[in-house]
C-alpha cells in the first residue's frame, strides 16, 4: 500500500470549529481535512435536510420534459418507462413508473435482455414500443449515446426523453429533453447524482407542478439510496441528503419488495453498507442470471406475500450468480498465471464461454489481486463484449477513448466502463490498450 496523508489542515480553521462545535480537535481535524470548515457546514454534513434538495427545474431541459409527460397525460398516450438492467436502471424504472402510475394508467416498463438486446436503448425495445402503440419513451440509466437509436424512433414518431447520468460523447441524441447534469452546458449545481437520482429529479419536478411536496415523495427514497450505493457515487452534497433519508425509509417503512428480501436475510437495522453488500447484490442477480423485469417486479410489487414470492426468486438468481462469479475468477487467475509474457500494465483476459452477467464482478475480483486496469471479455452474439475497471486515479474512459478505432461501442465512467468490438480486432485492441495505458498512467497508480 502507498499511503497518502491528507495535507494538514489550516489551525486556526480547526481551533474555530472545535470551538463553535464544542468538540475534540481530533474530530475538528477530520472534518477540516474533509472540507467542512465552519457550523454551516458541519449542520448540512450532520443534519440532512430535505429543504436542501436543489430546484429541478436549475436542470438543462426539465421543463421540456415535464411539459412532454403532461402531454402525453393530456393526450392519453402509452407511455414506455425504459431503463438498464443493474440496481440503478431497474430501480429508477421502478421509481417512475410506480409515481406516473399513481394519477395515469397508460405506463409500462421494459427493461432489455442483457443477452439478447445489450446495454442501453436497444432497436427491439423501440420495435416493441411501436408494436404496442407507445408514442413517448422515457429512458433511465442509459441513452446518452442513443444517437441512432432515438433517430430510428423518431422515424416511427416515438419521442424520447432521456435521463442518464453517464458521461456525453461529442453528439448528444436528439430527444425531446436530455436530462444528465454530466452535459457541460447544463449548470445543475450537483452533477454526481446516479440515474434513479435523475429519475428522482423528474418526479420532484412532476410533483411540484402538482402541488405536492417533498414529503410526498418520501416513500421513493428507499430506491435512490439504494441506487447510491449500488452505484458508487459520492455521498456527499444532494446525494448524502437522499441516501440519509432513503435509509430511513428502507429501516422503518420499507416498500413490500425490500420489506421481502430483508426478511429474508434476518438483519435488523441496514446501513449504507449493508444495502451495497446485500440488497444491491440480490436486486442485481436478477437482470445478471434471467432478466431485469425480475427486479422491477419485486421492486414495485404492493402486496407482501407476492413480493415474498418474487424475493425467493431472486435469492435463486444470487446463489447461482455467486457460484459463477467464483469459478470465473479461478479460470481467469490461471489464465492471467500462464500468460506470463512481460511486466504489463493492464490486466485482459478473454474466454467464450464466461457468464456475461457476472464479467464486471469478476473484474473487480482481479483489480484485488492484479492492481492495474482490468478487462474481462466474453462472447455475445457474434461480437466480444468486455467489462472494464480502473485503478484509482487513472481514467480507462479516456484511455478506451483512445483505442476506438478498434472498438465497436463503448461508454460508461472514469472507473467502470462497457464495450464491444469485433473478434478479429481483439488482439490489436489488447496491444493498443496496453500502449495507451503504460504511456499515460502515472506509475505511481499502480500501487493501491
Ligand atoms: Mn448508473
Amino acid at each position: 500500500m502507498r499511503w497518502t496523508l491528507k495535507p494538514k489542515p489550516n489551525l486556526d480553521t480547526v481551533y474555530a470549529l472545535q470551538e463553535a462545535l464544542n468538540i475534540e480537535a481530533s474530530i475538528a481535524t477530520l472534518l477540516v481535512q474533509r472540507g467542512i470548515e465552519t457550523y454551516e457546514d458541519a449542520k448540512l454534513f450532520f443534519r440532512p435536510s430535505l429543504e436542501h434538495l436543489h430546484d429541478p427545474f436549475l436542470m438543462k431541459d426539465m421543463e421540456k420534459a415535464v411539459e412532454r409527460i403532461e402531454k402525453a397525460f393530456e393526450n392519453n398516450e402509452n407511455i414506455l418507462v425504459y431503463g438498464d438492467y443493474d440496481v440503478d436502471g431497474t430501480t429508477a424504472v421502478s421509481l417512475l413508473s410506480s409515481y406516473l402510475l399513481r394519477d395515469y394508467s397508460n405506463v409500462a416498463t421494459y427493461i432489455p435482455d442483457r443477452y439478447d438486446e445489450g446495454y442501453g436503448i436497444s432497436y427491439q425495445g423501440i420495435d416493441f414500443a411501436e408494436d404496442n402503440g407507445f408514442s413517448l419513451i422515457i429512458a433511465l440509466d442509459c441513452g446518452i449515446k442513443a444517437i441512432d437509436k432515438v433517430a430510428y424512433a423518431a422515424e416511427k414518431n416515438i419521442d424520447f426523453i432521456i435521463c442518464d447520468h453517464h458521461r456525453p460523447g461529442k453528439q448528444i441524441p436528439n430527444a425531446i429533453a436530455v436530462l444528465d447534469p454530466k452535459q457541460e452546458d447544463c449548470h445543475y449545481p450537483f452533477d454526481e447524482l446516479c440515474g434513479c437520482g435523475v429519475g428522482f429529479k423528474l418526479i420532484q419536478a412532476l410533483a411540484s407542478k402538482k402541488g405536492q411536496t417533498i414529503a410526498d415523495l418520501v416513500p421513493y427514497l428507499d430506491l435512490v439510496a439504494t441506487a447510491i450505493g449500488a452505484d458508487i457515487v459520492s455521498i456527499t452534497g444532494e446525494n448524502r441528503v437522499l441516501a440519509y433519508f432513503g435509509l430511513q425509509v428502507i429501516n422503518n417503512n420499507p416498500r413490500a419488495g425490500f420489506k421481502a428480501i430483508i426478511n429474508q436475510i434476518k438483519k435488523k437495522t441496514l446501513t449504507i453498507t449493508d444495502v451495497v453488500f446485500i440488497i444491491a447484490p440480490r436486486i442485481n442477480a436478477a437482470g445478471r442470471m434471467k432478466h431485469g423485469q425480475y427486479a422491477v417486479d419485486l421492486l414495485t410489487e404492493t402486496h407482501v406475500e407476492t413480493a415474498e414470492r418474487y424475493a425467493k426468486e431472486i435469492e435463486a438468481f444470487n446463489t447461482d450468480r455467486r457460484e459463477a462469479d467464483k469459478q470465473i475468477t479461478i479460470e481467469a487467475l490461471e489464465h492471467i498465471e500462464t500468460q506470463k509474457e512481460r511486466e504489463r500494465f493492464t490486466t485482459v483476459v478473454y474466454n467464450e464461454n464466461w457468464h456475461k452477467g457476472v464479467i464486471g464482478i469478476v473484474a473487480s475480483r482481479l483489480i484485488e489481486t492484479y492492481y492495474r486496469p482490468t478487462l474481462v471479455f466474453t462472447k455475445s452474439g457474434d461480437k466480444l463484449a468486455a467489462s472494464a475497471r480502473s485503478v484509482k486515479g487513472f481514467d480507462v474512459y479516456n484511455a478506451l477513448e483512445a483505442c476506438a478505432e478498434h472498438i465497436e461501442q463503448f461508454g460508461g465512467h472514469k472507473y467502470a466502463a462497457g464495450l464491444t468490438l469485433k473478434e478479429e480486432n481483439y488482439e490489436a485492441f489488447k496491444q493498443k490498450f496496453e500502449a495507451v495505458v503504460e504511456a499515460t498512467i502515472d506509475k505511481r497508480l499502480l500501487t493501491p
